[in-house]
């Protein structure tokens, strides 16, 4: 009879986090379960679908992103102890009406389902955050440090399991969401990336429009037989080739040198969370962590794994 892991997520923050970080990293999560409960009968509540509206990067906004956008917002507002929230669907900063009081605060960039184009199609999305102080300047500083600035970083990841994986800076720790205990329980208590190349996830349809230095790198990838392997969500490609090892690029194209994916709730939390798992995240220049953001929706060329194949494409520019 297999041993039932039982250490929830709960017990975890309150062992390894102050109170206030503790409350935000909840609150995003239970956020993250009615997402999932709405993800899991879409077919059945007409959810599925466009909204027939464009967010700030000129993109289709699905049905299910805003209200997944709405229900993490204001689930978040409701802690009291959030200054600010970025997200990829709100052009503008969301701040609570009265400032919260507390001594210790946060600013949340969120990416509040990834993978649009697969939400249809019943394909593996994803919610993913980054955490940093409030730095009391204002709000919109809060939100532009570098990503080596973050105090949390995770995605939740609403697969044919879900699962949150999290850093608090001290490695990294995956856990299973349990529907008959309705919490989130330890399932892999220390992820690191494995020193093994297995996979390369890119959109090769883009091939034309990639620049000399990708062009090279898939070529190196293919004369070393790693396997291709692109889902078209971000977090799921990402999630892969954390556990089994391998890169995922979304590089600058001729026409799009700053490529497409936004540097402060794509690139920045899954840097950090592949950093302390052990491997390495660039622009293709610069590590990602190090990037000082100019613009709350900016964009950044990524290149995210292990460390041997990142600083293969570093090599190569
Ligand atoms: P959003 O879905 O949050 O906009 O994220 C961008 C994204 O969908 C990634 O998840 C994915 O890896 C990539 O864009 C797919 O882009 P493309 O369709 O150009 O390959």
């Amino acid at each position: 009879m297999t041993k039932q892991r039982t250490t929830t997520l709960a017990h975890y923050l309150s062992e390894t986090s102050p109170t206030e970080l503790n409350t935000v990293i909840s609150a995003i999560t239970s956020a993250s379960i009615k997402i999932r409960a709405l993800i899991h009968t879409a077919g059945l509540t007409d959810i599925y679908g466009s909204s027939q509206t464009t967010n700030i990067h000129d993109e289709e906004a699905q049905k299910l992103d805003l209200i997944a956008n709405t229900i993490i917002k204001e689930t978040l507002l409701d802690t009291t102890v959030v200054s600010a929230i970025a997200s990829e669907e709100e052009d503008t900063l969301c701040t609570p009406s009265v400032p919260p009081q507390k001594t210790r605060n946060y600013v949340v960039l969120i990416d509040p389902l990834d993978g649009s184009s697969n939400i249809d199609v019943n394909i593996s999305v994803g919610t993913i955050f980054a955490i940093y102080d409030d730095i009391k300047e204002n709000p919109l500083s809060s939100c532009l440090q570098p990503g080596r600035n973050q105090i949390a970083a995770g995605y939740i990841l609403y697969g044919p399991a879900t699962m949150l994986i999290l850093t608090v800076k001290n490695g990294v720790i995956g856990f299973t969401y349990d529907p008959n205990h309705d919490t989130f329980i330890v399932s892999h208590p220390s992820i690191k990336i494995p020193d093994t190349h297995q996979y390369y996830s890119i959109n090769e349809g883009n091939t034309y429009r990639l620049r000399p230095e990708s062009l090279n790198f898939l070529t190196y990838a293919k004369s070393q037989h790693i396997s291709s392997r692109y889902v078209g969500s971000l977090v799921a490609d990402f999630h892969r080739n954390l556990f089994k090892g391998g890169i995922y690029l979304y590089p600058g194209l001729i026409e799009k040198p700053n490529g497409k994916l936004r540097l402060l709730y794509e690139g920045n939390p899954l840097a950090l969370i592949c950093e302390q798992a052990g491997g390495n995240a660039t622009n293709g220049t610069d590590n990602i962590l190090d990037i000082t953001p100019k613009t709350l929706h900016q964009t950044t060329p990524l290149f995210i794994g292990n460390t041997a194949l990142v600083q293969h494409i570093n090599s190569r520019d």
